[in-house]
C-alpha cells in the first residue's frame, strides 16, 4: 500500500475508532460541573438519551460508509496500464437504495427527537410547578419569584422533584439560558417571553451558563441552580422574605453608613427595608447568603469582595458595575474593607 493511502486510511477510520472506543469504554463522563454526561432530571436526561440515540445512528452509517470505502480502496486499486471500469448511469436499484435508506434513518432519528421535543416544550401549567420569572442583563441573572415574593440574583434555589417553570426575559441583548445538567439551553431574548421547564431529582448544586454570546463579560456570566430538598427549600424561602439582616457593629456599621452615602452603592443596588432601592445591580438583601459574587465566577468570601469592590473592572472586564466604582468613586482599602463586611452581613 503506498503511504498517501495509509494515511487517509488513519485518518478516516483509526482516529474516530480510538475516540469512539475511548468514549464507550472509556467511561467518557468525566466529572465536570457542566457535564452534559451526567445529566440530572427529566429533562436533562431526556436531551442525553437523544444524544445517544443520535450518536449510536452516526456511528453505524459511519461504519457501514467507511466499511464500503475501505473494501473499495483494496479491492479496486489502480493497476498499471489498466483501462477505465465500465462506467455506470441511472442503476435503478442502487438509485431506489441510496435514497430509501437515508429516508429510514431520518425516520428512526425524527421519531425520538419529535417527541422529546414535544415533552420539553409541553410546558405546565404555571399552577402545576413552581413559577420562577427570569431576568437576564448583561451580565448576570436575575430570579424572581411571584408567588413566594422574593427576588434574587445569580443563585436560583428549586425544590427537588418539582417542576420549575421558568420564564425568561432580557433586559438588553440575547441571551441564552443553560443549566447543563438539568436541561436548557434557551433563548432569552428582550420583548419576548420563552418559556422552559426544568426539573432536579437530585439535591445539590448545578452550574448555570449564559450560551449565547452578549458582549464582553459573556464567558462571566454564569449562576448556580440549587435543588434542595422541600424542608431546606422552604427554609430559604422564608429566610429570603426576611429584612435584611441590620448591620451589627464596627466595620459593618461603618460600611453601612459607606453603602448608602459615599459608595453610591444605592443607585445602582436595592437592600430591601433600607434605602437602598437601585434597580441596575443585582439585589443585594441577602448577598450574604449566596455561595459565589459577580455571576457565579467567584466564591463569596471576604477577600473575594476587597477584590471585586477594589477592582471590579479588573475581575469582570466591561461589567456595569465597574463604569462608576474605580473610575469616579474611588475607595480607599479601609473602605473597602468595611463594606465588604457590611456585604457579607447581609444574609
Ligand atoms: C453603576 C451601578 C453600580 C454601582 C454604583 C454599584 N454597583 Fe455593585 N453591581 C452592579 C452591577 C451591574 C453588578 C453585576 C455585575 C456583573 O456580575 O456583571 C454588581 C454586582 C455587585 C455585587 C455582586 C452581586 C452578586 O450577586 O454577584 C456586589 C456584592 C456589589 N455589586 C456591591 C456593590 C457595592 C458595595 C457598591 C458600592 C460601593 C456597588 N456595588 C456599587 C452595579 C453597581
Ligand atoms: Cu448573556
Amino acid at each position: 500500500m503506498r503511504p498517501h493511502w495509509l494515511l487517509a486510511l488513519i485518518a478516516a477510520i483509526v482516529l474516530p475508532g480510538i475516540f469512539v472506543a475511548w468514549m464507550i469504554w472509556g467511561g467518557y463522563e468525566p466529572n465536570l460541573p457542566q457535564s452534559t454526561f451526567q445529566a440530572d432530571g427529566p429533562v436533562g436526561k431526556l436531551q442525553k438519551d437523544l444524544f445517544w440515540i443520535i450518536f449510536w445512528s452516526a456511528t453505524v452509517i459511519f461504519v457501514v460508509i467507511e466499511g464500503i470505502f475501505v473494501y473499495a480502496i483494496f479491492r479496486f486499486p489502480r493497476r498499471p496500464n489498466q483501462p477505465i471500469p465500465p462506467q455506470t448511469h441511472g442503476h435503478q436499484t442502487l438509485e431506489i437504495g441510496w435514497t430509501i435508506a437515508p429516508a429510514i434513518v431520518l425516520a428512526v432519528v425524527a421519531v425520538p427527537t419529535v417527541s422529546a421535543l414535544w415533552q420539553i416544550y409541553n410546558v405546565p401549567e404555571e399552577k402545576a410547578g413552581l413559577a420562577i420569572e427570569v431576568r437576564a442583563h448583561q451580565w448576570w441573572w436575575e430570579f424572581k419569584y411571584p408567588n413566594q415574593g422574593v427576588v434574587t440574583a445569580n443563585e436560583v434555589h428549586m425544590p427537588v422533584g418539582t417542576r420549575v417553570h421558568f420564564t425568561l426575559h432580557s433586559d438588553d441583548v440575547i441571551h441564552s439560558f443553560w443549566i447543563p445538567k438539568l436541561g436548557g439551553k434557551l433563548d432569552v431574548i428582550p420583548n419576548h417571553s420563552n418559556v422552559i421547564w426544568l426539573q432536579g431529582d437530585e439535591p445539590g448544586e448545578y452550574y448555570g451558563q449564559c450560551a449565547e454570546f452578549c458582549g464582553e463579560a459573556h464567558a462571566f456570566m454564569r449562576f448556580r441552580a440549587v435543588v434542595d430538598t422541600q424542608a431546606d427549600f422552604d427554609k430559604w424561602v422564608a429566610a429570603q422574605k426576611a429584612p435584611a439582616s441590620a448591620a451589627a457593629t464596627g466595620a459593618a456599621t461603618t460600611g453601612e453608613a459607606l453603602f448608602m452615602g459615599k459608595g453610591a452603592c444605592t443607585a445602582c443596588h436595592t437592600v430591601a427595608g433600607t434605602n437602598a432601592k437601585g434597580v441596575i445591580g443585582p439585589n443585594l438583601t441577602h448577598v450574604g447568603s449566596r455561595t459565589t459574587i459577580a455571576a457565579g465566577i467567584m466564591p463569596n468570601d471576604h477577600e473575594n469582595l476587597v477584590k471585586w469592590l477594589s477592582d471590579p473592572g479588573g475581575i469582570k472586564p466591561g461589567n456595569k458595575m465597574a463604569t462608576v466604582i474605580g473610575k469616579s468613586i474611588k475607595l480607599t482599602p479601609d473602605e473597602v474593607g468595611a463594606l465588604a463586611t457590611y456585604v457579607q452581613g447581609l444574609k
